[in-house]
């Protein structure tokens, strides 16, 4: 939280982006608890040893510059969005068998009437080492569990204000952010400000994943999925800004908890853009396909991509603390290590204050006087 209140009292002096091209204005005032990011061209992707298949070919992409969240959202900022609009989250909802059975293999039997309930998933540690190609060995579904109840029922977010909201799905994501004038950052956005300052390196701090032995992310040390060291003081989310930001002051965009995107996943997307575009193109403004086409989630239509990995993420199972690391979601699924930052531009924040602006003025007129009824003669 010492990174946080840094950055939150010195807004101006973290801006800019030393590998960025010069801006031809100066950027637009933030909105508070958000960063410009200049516009540019960067490298997405990464051809390095340790990068995956859908990683690759690394490519030159920019993008318009945009105002991106500090942090990830807050249970306290979403608290603000419930109450103000009353929105159910998609964990709090007894799911439809029709929105279920377009997720699993064809001719899957409906569970009997009754048995279908609300809830989310939880990761519980194995009781020692587990073949880590079956990810269902440490994700428990657990009904009762959503964001004000992060461990299910019984559990609260009390004293939990300044934590990342979790088990919000990709609609609950996109609501929030529509409320706030704000929207979901792409990937190339999001990847463009991970990269600020760091520009071709490894981890969004540099070279070394514990520079001179300092934690720079919330992630995993020890034996994944059931020996956790906690070497970096945190076994599950920590608050906000727990970390050191990076060079444009974001916060915990690598580890803590993953982060919803606006883009659909493929995994060869890239080697679709570099063999669309030709050698040596400038890819801009990217987005992701209309449909996703996800190995991991292989009869949903829609899975989106999620950034940054989370504190379940290790050195030897996934390393997706990585800038360019990659993985996706149905939009309907929340987690307990997932959740979400915004973004928004001038013109979105324009038409943000213009809509607080017509419901203040509407507010604020003096409630009607009751028509006077005039009394027949007759
Ligand atoms: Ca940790
Ligand atoms: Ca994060």
């Amino acid at each position: 939280m010492m990174f946080l209140a840094l950055a939150l009292f010195a807004p101006a002096l973290i801006q800019g982006d030393a590998s960025a091209p010069a801006a031809p204005m100066p950027a637009p005032k933030a909105p508070s608890g958000m960063v410009w990011v200049e516009p540019g061209v960067f490298t997405m992707g990464w051809d390095g040893e340790d990068g995956r298949p859908d990683e690759r070919p690394a490519h030159r992409v920019r993008v318009d510059g945009f105002w991106m969240d500090l942090t990830e959202v807050t249970n306290a900022q979403f608290a603000r969005f419930v109450e103000a609009t009353g929105y159910k989250t998609t964990a709090e909802i007894v799911p439809s068998w029709e929105e279920l059975a377009a997720q699993l293999p064809p001719g899957t039997p409906e569970p009997p009437p009754g048995t279908l309930v609300a809830g989310s998933l939880i990761f519980a540690k194995t009781p020692g080492r587990v073949d880590l190609r079956d990810y269902s060995q440490w994700w428990a579904w657990t009904p009762g569990a959503d964001w004000r109840h992060p461990k299910g029922p019984g559990s609260s977010i009390e004293g939990m204000e300044s934590y990342p909201v979790v088990h919000v799905s990709w609609f609950d994501a996109t609501a929030y952010a529509a409320w706030a004038g704000k929207r979901l950052p792409t990937e190339a956005e999001w990847e463009r400000a991970a990269r600020a300052g760091a520009e071709g390196a490894r981890y969004i701090w540099g070279a070394e994943l514990v520079p001179d032995g300092v934690h720079r992310a919330n992630i995993w040390q020890g034996q994944f999925p059931f020996e956790n060291e906690l070497a970096d003081g945190f076994e599950v989310a920590a608050p906000v800004g727990s970390y050191a930001p990076n060079a444009l002051g974001l916060f915990d965009l690598s580890g803590n908890v993953w982060e919803w995107t606006s883009d659909q996943f493929q995994p060869d997307l890239y080697e679709q853009r570099v063999r669309a575009g030709g050698p040596g193109a400038v890819i801009e403004n990217p987005t992701g396909p209309l449909r996703a086409a996800d190995p991991r989630n292989p009869y949903s239509r829609d899975s989106y991509v999620q950034k940054g990995g989370s504190f379940l993420c290790h050195a030897d199972y996934c390393s997706s603390y990585r800038p360019s690391a990659r993985m996706a979601t149905p939009p309907d699924s929340g987690m307990n290590h997932l959740g979400f930052r915004c973004v928004s531009t001038p013109a979105l924040w324009e038409a943000q204050l213009e809509r607080t602006r017509v419901e203040r003025s509407a507010s604020a007129e003096p409630p009607k006087k009751p028509q006077s009824v005039k009394k027949s003669d007759g």
